[in-house]
């Protein structure tokens, strides 16, 4: 049976393509899930995708995923920053995580520095743009 990925968008990333391109890129949000779900399929990974501004509904798709998805990619968007209940919701699973910065976090502001994500996830990628998502996919075909 395919594994099943659960590619996780936060918030602010629902305007991919208008927002701030040269930092973002000038992909949406659905041609990056679009590419998301064509490359798993040829990895043999069922993906679905979703997206939200609100922390409480990542805890809870991150919380549904325990038995209905085998990893889970996520790029939580500026909650990296501050979310010590996403944190803990990937604590609570203890599902294969990989996170995924469009933007190399580390050569922004000071504040993006540090991820709540990052100490459990299983690997970080930043910088590459939404490459980031497909080598991500890569990673967890590999090791499923
Ligand atoms: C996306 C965001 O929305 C920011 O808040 C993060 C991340 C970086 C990205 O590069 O994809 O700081």
């Amino acid at each position: 049976m395919a594994h099943r990925v659960l590619v996780l968008n936060g918030p602010n990333l629902n305007m991919l393509g208008t927002r701030e391109p040269q930092t973002y890129g000038s992909q949406t949000l659905a041609d990056i899930e679009k590419m998301a779900i064509a490359e798993g399929k040829t990895l043999g990974l069922e993906v679905t995708c979703r997206q939200s501004n609100i922390e409480g509904e990542l805890v809870t798709w991150i919380q549904q995923a325990l038995g209905n998805f085998d990893a889970i990619v996520i790029n939580p968007g500026a909650y990296s920053h501050t979310s010590i209940a996403i944190h803990d919701a990937f604590r609570a699973v203890a599902l294969p995580v990989i996170e995924v910065h469009l933007s190399n976090i580390y050569t922004r502001e000071a504040f993006r520095h540090h991820s709540y994500v990052s100490p459990v996830a299983m690997g970080v990628i930043c910088g590459l743009g939404a490459t980031g998502y497909r080598l991500a996919l890569h990673a967890l075909a590999e090791k499923l």
